[in-house]
């Protein structure tokens, strides 16, 4: 087989670059390991920026999207018994944040996809990537027991933190930053209204860190702050439920409708940043390149900024016979990644309770928390920071 760019990987990242090439008349052909009902089942992101949501438009994705997905514009942030909300437009001319799940923004590019018969080997077994550093890198696997190759004139790594992609690089030309935290959020998907369906609410108490989203206006998504070494099934609905309330303040807890948990899971945190982003014709999209805890709801958006910036690369290449973008992309797009990295940091730092923080460093934490809703400045760069950077 042929194709100009191959995708590794058929999460948010592949797909939408798929969609993106595809859109600008560039083939290409995506491979993924798992089946595409699995790929659905995986509950992850909630909330979009306007960035995301403009690319999925772009990428002919965006029906759904605008007739379902719920606009926020309010940042609540709970600490000491009170419930501080932050005017999003207000602080950043205009922009917002909408409310549209992972699982619906891959479902959507999915069959978006399939109508347009374009081609992804879901099951791909034994991934592995070679010949990347000549002009015709070539990617092998077995499908239903038979082997296949496919040579391309380019590779997009989109195959996620797990992947095969970045291992393919040499380690010696690789550079890795990372930060593991020492906790990590139990998530709970539940059919029950949503205890704010107009602003994420992110919650520091003495206990630790709560947050409250939603899907809709009848599926809400509510996480705690566990310790590392928790598993799910330490996690009864009835604990799940306890917990959460006991960390907000009194008037949000007792507004919060509870129900069984649909989904439930725990999912570690880090940062992680993987410097260079391209190895000859590989290039890293997404969690292959980069990860960054949850706080922020950065995760997808950062995935989507990144494919953006390559398919604009790929699409000069072949259209204007110009490499300015295809060798400019890892630079462009590490400097936006360490922004996001950061604020990311900032966020996870502030919000969530250390178990070696105490004495001085829990009064810093209080200190900013106190700065943070009594400054028009600080909330701004909190502001701009959530609904998305330019770049
Ligand atoms: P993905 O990991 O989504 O997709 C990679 C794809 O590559 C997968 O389908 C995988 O099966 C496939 N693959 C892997 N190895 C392969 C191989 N060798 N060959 C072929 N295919 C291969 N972000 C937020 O913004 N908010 C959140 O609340 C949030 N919660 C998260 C919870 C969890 C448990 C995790 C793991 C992540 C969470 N994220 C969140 C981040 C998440 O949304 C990612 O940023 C997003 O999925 C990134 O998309 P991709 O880069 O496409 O990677
Ligand atoms: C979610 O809706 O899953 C969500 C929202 C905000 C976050 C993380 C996750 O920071």
């Amino acid at each position: 087989m042929r194709t100009q760019v191959g995708i590794i990987g058929a999460g948010p990242a592949g797909l939408l670059l798929g969609a993106l090439l595809s859109k600008a008349g560039i083939d290409n052909t995506i491979v993924e390991r798992q089946s595409g009902e699995y790929v659905l089942s995986r509950i992850r992101a909630g909330i979009l920026e306007q960035t995301t949501v403009d690319a999925l438009i772009s990428a002919g994705v965006g029906e759904r999207l605008l007739k379902e997905g719920i606009p926020h514009e309010h940042l609540s942030l709970s600490f000491a018994g009170q419930l501080h909300t932050i005017d999003l437009p207000k602080l950043t001319g205009g922009k917002t944040v909408t409310a549209y799940g992972q699982t619906e923004v891959t479902k959507d590019l999915m069959d978006h996809r399939l109508a347009a018969g374009r081609q992804t080997v879901y099951e791909a077994k034994d991934v592995s990537l070679h010949d990347l550093t000549t002009a015709k890198p070539r990617i092998r696997f077995t499908k239903d027991g038979t082997e296949h190759e496919i040579e391309c004139d380019f590779i997009a790594g989109c195959d996620g933190f797990h992947g095969v992609s970045r291992q393919s690089i040499p380690k010696e030309k690789l550079q890795e930053f990372s930060r593991e935290y020492p906790f990590g959020w139990v998530g709970v998907l539940a059919d029950v209204p949503p205890v704010s369906p107009h602003a994420v609410i992110y919650g520091n108490s003495p206990d630790g860190f709560s947050l409250c989203s939603m899907r809709s206006m009848t599926r809400s998504r509510y996480y705690v702050q566990c310790p590392i070494t928790d598993k799910v099934e330490d996690w009864s609905d009835a604990r799940f439920w306890d917990v959460l309330r006991s960390r907000l303040p009194a008037e949000t807890a007792n507004a919060i409708i509870t129900g069984p948990s649909i989904e439930k899971s725990i999912a570690p945190l880090r940062s992680y940043v993987s410097e260079p982003m391209r190895w000859g014709q590989l290039f890293l999209a997404g969690d292959a390149a980069h990860i960054v805890p949850p706080t922020g709801a950065k995760g997808l958006n950062l995935a989507a900024s990144d494919v953006s910036m390559l398919a604009q690369a790929f699409a000069q290449h072949y259209a204007e016979k110009s490499n300015e973008g295809i060798d400019g992309y890892s630079a462009r797009a590490l400097r936006k990644i360490w922004r996001v990295e950061r604020f990311s940091w900032w966020l996870t730092s502030l919000m969530h309770r250390f178990p070696d923080t105490e004495g001085f460093g829990q009064r810093v934490q209080e200190a900013e928390l106190d700065y943070l809703m009594n400054s028009v400045a600080a909330q701004t760069t909190l502001a701009e920071n959530y609904v998305g950077l330019a770049g």
